[in-house]
């Protein structure tokens, strides 16, 4: 009897093993997701936590890549760029987001700049290019495109972090980020400099981590809010790519063990997915978080239904 009871509990255990897809990757702590779907692969741009448990701040020393073809097995591409790339760079290597132009995919990563004759310090944000999307990949530009003496609004060093680019049906292409407060400008067809000022736009609950994307007519800016409480993720819906940004509520909820949670969002094979993470590993937590993914569905009206946070995660597609 005993024995026949260890079985069915072996058992149990195993199929909720096999079931529970979330975390995605679980051999390294990753975090803020970027997905791009390129030639029927989707490949996820990540970074990568490596502080201890104890720690208290951030330890995140490159970006990695994974693929898929079917959203169940993830190949690991290894590490495919750090802040060590860039010869102006030093510190963490924090969100970041990988869009292709024209057969080249530049990865927009925010990172910290030395103290030198550019920039007294603080986070800025670079481009690496390459001619594929698992590299190699090189400083695009040999220098930072936006260093924390180009925004002056806020006044904390960390402010210009999270890119993310979004290039429309004529060509023009869009960056979007911030911490505090969400700036936004053009880029030049080379993906590489900035076309104009650089705008500041006011965004309900707007902390971090904007994510821009166009679908079915609509212009999307999703985003982690904070208010009394770890981040949510809440969003805006425009008729343009530069607004006016109508608020439209909270997709997601708090994630559990982690404070913060970053949207990447993709339609591949027929649905849409939303990439987020949280602290749910064993020993994991705020800074050592970790990739997951949920079904995203729309309403008729272009509207957002609220994310379901599973452990199940998505089903295999073929
Ligand atoms: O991963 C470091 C920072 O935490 C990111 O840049 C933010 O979006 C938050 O996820």
């Amino acid at each position: 009897m005993k024995k026949l009871l260890t079985i069915a509990i072996t058992v149990i255990i195993g199929s909720a093993t096999a079931l529970a897809q979330n975390p995605i990757i679980k051999h390294v702590f990753t975090a803020d997701p970027s997905p791009i779907v390129h030639k029927g692969t989707l490949y996820l741009y990540t970074g990568h936590d490596t502080a201890s448990v104890t720690a208290t701040n951030y330890k995140m020393p490159d970006w990695h890549v994974f693929s898929t073809t079917d959203m169940k097995n993830w190949k690991d591409h290894g590490v495919l760029l750090s802040p060590h790339t860039f010869s102006w760079a030093t510190g963490d290597a924090y969100a970041a987001q990988c869009i292709e132009r024209d057969g080249k995919f530049y990865w927009f990563v925010s990172t910290f700049h030395k103290k030198d004759s550019v920039s007294g310090g603080g986070a800025a944000i670079g481009v690496a290019v390459s001619d594929k999307p698992t590299g190699p990949f090189k400083d695009a530009i040999g220098k930072a495109l936006v260093v924390n003496e180009m925004t002056t609004d806020k006044k904390h060093s960390w402010d210009d972090i999270d890119p993310t680019v979004m290039i429309d049906d004529d060509g023009q292409a869009y960056m979007y980020w911030g911490n505090g407060s969400c700036k936004w400008v053009k880029l030049k067809k080379n993906m590489i400099e900035i076309d104009g000022g650089i705008n500041v736009v006011s965004i309900k609950n707007f902390i971090e981590g904007p994510w821009i994307y166009k679908r079915k007519g609509w212009y999307y800016l999703v985003y982690a809010s904070v208010g009394t409480k770890p981040e949510m993720i809440e969003y805006c819906m425009a008729k343009s790519p530069t607004g006016p940004w109508e608020y439209k509520g909270i997709i997601q909820e708090n994630v559990p063990n982690s404070f913060t949670t970053h949207p990447g969002i993709i339609d591949y094979k027929g649905k849409s997915y939303f990439f987020y993470h949280n602290g749910t590993l064993p020993t994991g937590g705020s800074y050592r978080r970790s990739i997951c993914v949920d079904y995203m569905y729309y309403n008729e009206d272009g509207t957002i239904q609220k994310i379901i946070q599973t452990t199940e995660g998505v089903k295999p597609v073929k």
